[in-house]
């Protein structure tokens, strides 16, 4: 549905910016050119006499009969230098809903308008404060599950990722300026650049767009937080090696097979990762129903896992059964785990990258979280936060400028007509620019704004 609400106004706009619920404090934020006049309607003393960032002690009242509502802090910004560079005022007072809203009430009768979802944090992109790229990852910021994505958010916030959009857009504006000199000058255009330095150079940016567009598979691992599920027959160890990684006795573990049935989970702390293991019912011919039932969710669990460890016993043949179960599996989200080495030696025949483990005695354990840490996150990804892409709208626009850049490669080397390939690589520059937030349309700012929370 269509989103009528416009964030281009100018009105000054309230809405409590603490998470609802009782707590020490809660804190609402106005924001705008009346700031000052609205919030003396409401506060004891007077904002006018308050110098830029200092606070101030005193009561919030109602403006309606002068009943005390609270008494709390009062904290001026002027603008620019505020968040959302207009003059901004937070006040301050106890941590309960029923004042919070009470104090929005008493500011909108004195001329403040309620805060749309993100509408602070569209200000302070209207106002050159923060380009689209840094909204977004105040978002990531408030949406990060563990270290890592909040050091990719924190990043992206400094802007690191925008200057290294700036910087290809730079290097492809100019190329596109030669492109337009051999439109205009077809001789004189090409003592610029040579035609294969030109393809070399177009090459060069289309590879770090690339690199990007793969980040996105780490970004989302990062951002969601992954899945990781423990297939096999049953009896082989799953259990057991669901309790080793989390390092205490989650799953029941028992020789008989077919002990697991339902999907059990927990979180794992996985070095600066937090991801869910689910241990699944072993998958075998099942009689009986609860079981059935158990190894269709074991199959979902397999679809909807970013990383899937297929275990076995070390020292046994595979059954036609595990054949079946490694033939539906995609290599590229499995990691062979072969179990049990405590007890016999193992046969030689196990997938080249099968990982030796004796999840009941704990031996390998530790090299085993490293091997799925490493295919969660990629090594050359390692350290380069500020290249990482958690946004999926921001995949795509990256992955409709690799297609059109290599359009444009393309082109120059079918020897198109260099009027045409520019046209191309002008609408690049355009989908890069509007990734950073230069223009872009209302309707786009509007649906990427709403999905923020009110008071953000
Ligand atoms: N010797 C040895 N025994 C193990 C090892 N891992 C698991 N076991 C034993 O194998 C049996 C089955 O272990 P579970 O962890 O319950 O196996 P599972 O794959 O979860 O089995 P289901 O839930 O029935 O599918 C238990 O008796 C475990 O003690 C191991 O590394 N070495
Ligand atoms: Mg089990």
């Amino acid at each position: 549905m269509k989103d009528y609400r416009t964030y281009f106004r100018e009105d000054t706009i309230a809405a409590v910016i603490t998470p609802p619920g009782t707590g020490g404090v809660a804190i609402v934020r106005v924001s705008g050119k009346n700031a000052k006049e609205i919030v003396k309607k409401v506060f004891s003393k007077d904002p006018f006499s308050m110098p830029s960032h200092t606070v101030t002690f005193g009561k919030i009242k109602s403006p309606i009969d002068q009943s005390v509502i609270d008494e709390g802090l009062c904290l001026y910004m002027k603008g620019p230098n505020s968040f959302t560079g207009e003059d901004v005022i937070e006040l301050q007072f106890h941590g309960n809903n029923l004042i919070a809203k009470k104090v929005v009430e008493a500011l909108i009768v004195s001329g403040a308008t309620a805060a749309y979802p993100g509408e602070f944090s569209f200000r302070a992109y209207r106002m050159g404060k923060i380009d689209l790229l840094q909204a977004k990852a105040i978002q990531e910021m408030i949406g990060a599950r563990n270290e890592k994505s909040l050091k990719a958010a924190q990043v992206h916030l400094e802007g690191k990722l925008s200057k290294h959009l700036i910087e290809i857009k730079k290097a492809l504006l100019e190329s596109a300026a030669i492109l337009d000199a051999w439109v205009d000058f077809p001789e004189e255009g090409l003592e610029f650049m040579s035609f294969e330095e030109m393809i070399e150079a177009l090459e060069k940016e289309k590879d770090k767009i690339e690199y990007l567009i793969n980040s996105f598979r780490t970004g989302q691992i990062l951002f969601e937080g992954a899945t990781i599920c423990l297939i096999g027959e049953p009896n082989v160890g799953k259990s057991s090696l669901m309790n080793a990684l989390l390092g205490k006795s989650r799953a029941i573990v028992t020789p008989i097979a077919g002990t697991t049935r339902d999907i059990i989970e927990d979180d794992l702390r996985l070095f600066d990762l937090t991801v869910r293991l689910k241990d699944t019912a072993g998958i075998r011919e099942a009689s009986e129903e609860i079981e059935q039932e158990g190894i269709k969710l074991s199959l979902k669990a397999i679809d909807e896992a970013d990383l899937v460890l297929f275990i076995k016993e070390a020292s046994k043949d595979s059954t036609p059964k595990e054949k079946e179960i490694l033939a539906y599996l995609d290599p590229s989200k499995t990691v062979y785990i072969a179990n049990k080495i405590d007890q016999q030696e193992p046969l030689s025949d196990h997938h080249l990258q099968t990982h030796f483990v004796s999840a009941k005695y704990e031996t390998g354990i530790d090299d085993l979280k490293q091997v799925i840490y490493r295919r969660l996150v990629s090594k050359e990804l390692e350290g380069k936060e500020d290249l990482i892409i958690m946004d999926a709208s921001q995949k795509e626009v990256l992955k409709k400028i690799y297609d059109l850049l290599d359009l444009v490669i393309m082109g120059l080397k079918e020897g198109n007509s260099p009027e045409f390939i520019v046209m191309d690589l002008k609408e690049v520059l355009k989908l890069l620019a509007s990734l950073v937030g230069i223009d872009v349309t209302e309707d786009v700012l509007t649906a990427l704004f709403s999905k923020f929370c009110v008071g953000k």
